[in-house]
């Protein structure tokens, strides 16, 4: 039977998962493989799904809950992707926030849909600037230890730990990063990459080509410190159309936006996990992203275009209340929209927290180890 390739690729939020997605989808297509992504948000309106879905992707979205608590939809959306033609290759990205990914998804495939699926080593982005300050259990990290602990989570559940931004990281710093993972996890396989530039890919690809017994690292995890740590970030997905008499630049609202909101928080003293906007019309598109406070605002894709009518997408995941974010994103949004010449239709905007995680199923124990079982 034709089994699937079933590539997960986790990290924290910002970490560099859907730049990875997308450059391993352009590799596998390029051999004659087809391809299908499936990415995962708490809310509709992803920036991540419109951007690959732009980039001319096949791409399911299973939106209002992640793949652990809604394990169900993960399975029909691969099914649905699998209807127009049987992929040979399903890249999905979890969302962000979310860890204990190998017992609530990967073992849950392997156990129940073993016919269908080859599970790849499964890969876990460390995003440096977060990752750097959380392993060296540095005060003032931006976010509570409790979130912390899921970042430290999800690094310790991968086959594979992927430094990612080496284009930007000194050797000295990239082997601090090194030095600080195996201090948690000794002897762990660690690999430099720059999803931006493609560095370390070839390793990476040859890594997840392997078959073996991956995805078995269950954790050990408390629910509640996790559910807490997920809790203390303010989630926001909103959506608009936007536009103007005049002609205006695309990428330059978009960076405006990013900016304002990157001015906005530090003001207030609030850590950005990742803020991401898309902005696209007629084919096409840009967007702009800020992933830490450290970090500046970037124009990730560039559309190059002026134009006059746009739907905007802006996603926010920030250490506070959703209300604050909401607010903050409005005023932001709108200002940047009006030093523009434009004018905004607010679409839908969803803003909360993410509640506990409740997963579908949790195999407390590998396949083909002593005892199996689920609760
Ligand atoms: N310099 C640099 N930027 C990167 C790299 N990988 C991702 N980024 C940027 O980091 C931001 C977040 O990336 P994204 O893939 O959306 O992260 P995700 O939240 O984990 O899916 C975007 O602006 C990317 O362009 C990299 O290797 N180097
Ligand atoms: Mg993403």
């Amino acid at each position: 039977m034709h089994q699937i390739r079933y590539i997960m690729v986790g990290g924290f939020l910002g970490a560099g998962k859907t730049t990875t997605l997308a450059r391993l989808a352009a590799h596998y297509t390029a051999q004659g493989l087809n391809v299908g992504i499936v990415t995962n948000d708490q809310a509709e309106d992803l920036v991540d799904t419109n951007m690959l879905r732009s980039l001319g992707f096949d791409v399911g979205e299973v939106a209002g809950a992640c793949f652990c608590c809604n394990f169900d939809e993960l399975m029909s959306t691969v099914e649905r992707i699998g209807q127009k033609q049987r992929p040979d290759v399903i890249l999905a990205e979890p969302v962000g926030s979310c860890t204990d990914l190998v017992a609530t998804v990967i073992q849950p495939i392997r156990q129940l849909f073993d016919a269908e699926f080859v599970i790849a080593p499964y890969a876990v982005i460390l995003k440096p600037s977060h990752g750097r300050r959380v392993l060296r259990d540095e005060p003032g990290t931006g976010f509570s230890p409790k979130a912390a602990y899921i970042l430290k989570k999800q690094i310790e559940e991968a086959d594979l730990v992927l430094i990612n931004r080496c284009d930007e990281l000194s050797d000295e710093a990239a082997g601090e990063l090194e030095s600080l993972i195996h201090a948690h996890l000794p002897e762990r396989p660690v690999l430099r990459v720059s999803a931006k530039t493609g560095a370390g890919f070839d390793q990476l690809t040859d890594w997840l080509a392997q078959d073996g017994d991956y995805g078995r690292r269950i954790l050990e995890i408390d629910y509640d410190t996790y559910a807490d740590g997920e809790a203390e970030l303010g989630w926001l997905n909103s959506s608009a159309r936007v536009s103007s008499e005049e002609e205006f630049d695309l990428d330059e609202l978009l960076l405006d936006i990013v900016q304002r909101l990157r001015s906005a928080l530090a003001s207030e003293n609030i850590e950005a996990a990742h803020l991401k906007t898309i902005g696209l019309w007629e084919g096409f598109f840009g967007v702009a992203n800020l992933v830490s406070s450290e970090n500046e605002a970037e124009l990730s894709l560039k559309s190059g275009c002026q134009v006059k009518t746009i739907d905007l997408i802006v996603n926010a995941r920030v250490a506070c209340a959703p209300e604050i974010l909401e607010k903050m994103v409005q005023a932001q949004v709108q200002q940047a929209i009006s030093a523009a010449g434009a004018t905004a239709e607010f679409r839908r905007t969803q803003s909360f927290k993410p509640g506990r995680p409740v997963p579908t199923h949790r195999i407390a124990t590998a396949v083909g180890d002593t005892e199996s079982g689920e609760y």
